[in-house]
């Protein structure tokens, strides 16, 4: 059944559908729905046991990619929190319903377009119970961090719960589990050895680079002892059969090449997905195997939808990548990057298979342009900077000191995993440059992009805050700023 079709069809039956949590028509009654739960990681690329990463120990994970399926081609449509899950909660690109500067909106009133909503309101209708964790059982020592960080204002309730314990007698349900491991500052209990981990060849080799790379991958052990917990819990509740677990990264990791800019260090991140035994095994899904399609992260709302049986919204961008609805595999992954922090860039890309190509709107500016937060947090920002000064870096190295950036960027994944060799003035791929620069213009159009216009300068100096007024002023104003943001991110770590 083609799509538009299916539409209609589920259509007319949810508009059937009671507000119990019964079975869906064309479903067997004696078929149970899925509960859905999503496990997201902060900041985190692909460095799990399973994905091959060294100086990792990701037992739990690495099971549940043995039980299930683990996806190597998993992008998010914005390298940076607040847009990137603007746009996984919603099914919809930032860039379409105006959440593309970050944390731009929150508090200004603005709201979602007609016909888009999150996903846990889409859930809530079909009958589902919705949680964002924060609590589990006391035993277990952990907490969720609740975060939505949505660039529009929702009003109400989002979730109904923030409950572990609501879990087990309100089924089905659709949960979220945020953790804040691996996202900066790192404090996780040292084990991996700096002198082992990998370290990209745009990275200076130096100890600096080396602690703190393994600083992020001992957050990523810690990270999986927690969702090991998180699963054992399911499993004692009973839950663990009638569940499908989600893991994935909500942007890539926070290095200086990675959060905030459209490589596949900030876009591509791990997906993990762990089908229960008592739900039947849907279509496309083949557990202990190991899936390169191309997927976004906007594609995992109508999947679960869909999975559930609830009709997939007609404005959704999402596709289905599961179950019966399945449609032609994604050429592009795209993403996007607009204003973070007090950081104005625009950058528009296109990932296909083999090749990466990026449109940089606004060249005129460095890679390192200021960023107060990063001058804080990445000691491998400041350390770039020292070792220009100096003369010591490598041509990699030295893009991202240089006082401009390329307007296009091209790279050949396949024979240049780390993104360094840049094709776009090479003879022999104009035929590829020309194909993704359309793909990516064509996208804007599509999406009726609304970063065409830069935000107003006196938005983007506001320093991360929606309102100008809220920007400091001074120098010492700024400094408290920045004291009382590294106490809260502390107290949050906590
Ligand atoms: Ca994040």
């Amino acid at each position: 059944m083609k799509r538009r079709q299916f539409l209609t069809h589920t259509t007319a039956a949810a508009a059937g559908l009671a507000t119990s949590r019964m079975a869906l028509p064309g479903r067997a009654a004696n078929t149970p729905r899925p509960n859905f739960l999503w496990l997201i990681a902060e900041d985190f690329g692909p460095h799990l046991g399973c994905y091959g990463t060294k100086e990792v120990w990701t037992p739990n994970l690495d099971r549940m990619a043995a039980e299930g399926v683990r996806y190597t081609h998993f992008f998010v449509t914005g390298p940076v929190c607040s847009p990137s899950r603007s746009a996984f909660n919603t099914g919809m690109y930032q860039i379409t319903i105006g959440a593309h500067n970050h944390r731009s909106h929150r508090d200004d009133g603005y709201r979602l377009p007609d016909g888009v909503r999150v996903l846990s309101d889409w859930f809530r209708d079909a009958g589902y119970f919705t949680a964002n964790v924060t609590n589990f059982p006391e035993s277990l020592g952990i907490r969720g961090t609740g975060k939505t960080d949505w660039n529009f204002t929702y009003d109400g309730k989002p979730f109904d719960s923030n409950n572990w314990a609501d879990l087990k007698s309100n089924q089905p349900f659709y949960a979220q589990v945020n953790f804040n491991e691996t996202h900066r500052p790192f404090t996780a209990p040292k084990k991996a050895d700096p002198a082992k981990v990998e370290i990209p060849p745009y990275y200076p080799d130096h100890p600096v680079t080396r602690a703190d790379m393994a600083a992020y991958l001992d957050e990523a052990t810690e990270l999986d002892r927690k969702v090991g917990l998180v699963l054992k819990q399911l499993e004692e509740d009973g839950l663990a059969d009638n569940t499908v677990v989600i893991f994935f990264g909500d942007n890539g990791e926070a290095h200086v090449r990675g959060k905030q800019f459209c490589y596949d260090e900030g876009l591509r991140v791990p997906l993990i997905i762990r089908w229960p035994k008592g739900i039947p095994t849907p279509a496309h899904f083949k557990p202990g195997s190991v899936d390169d399609r191309l997927l976004v992260a906007i594609d995992l709302a109508p999947t679960c939808l869909d999975l559930a049986g609830v009709p997939i919204p007609p404005k959704m961008e999402g596709r289905p990548f599961l179950g019966p609805h399945v449609g032609a595999p994604r050429e592009y992954a795209f993403g996007a990057r607009d204003r973070c922090d007090m950081t104005v860039f625009r950058f528009r890309t296109a990932r296909d298979r083999r090749y990466r190509y990026i449109r940089n709107f606004t060249p005129d500016r460095p890679f390192l342009q200021r960023n107060d937060y990063k001058e804080q947090s990445y000691p491998v920002w400041n350390l770039l900077k020292e070792l220009d000064k100096e003369g010591k870096l490598t041509p990699p190295q030295k893009f991202l000191t240089a006082p401009t950036m390329p307007e296009e960027e091209l790279y050949d994944l396949q024979n240049d995993p780390y993104e360094i060799n840049n094709l776009a003035k090479s003879p022999e791929h104009q035929d590829v440059l020309k194909r993704m620069r359309a793909a990516v213009e064509k996208w804007i159009e599509e999406t009726n992009d609304q970063g065409r216009e830069l935000e107003p300068p006196e938005l983007a100096a506001a320093e991360g805050w929606t309102k100008p007024e809220n920007a400091a002023k001074t120098k010492a104003e700024r400094q408290a700023k920045r004291e009382a943001m590294k106490k809260g991110r502390k107290k949050e770590k906590e």
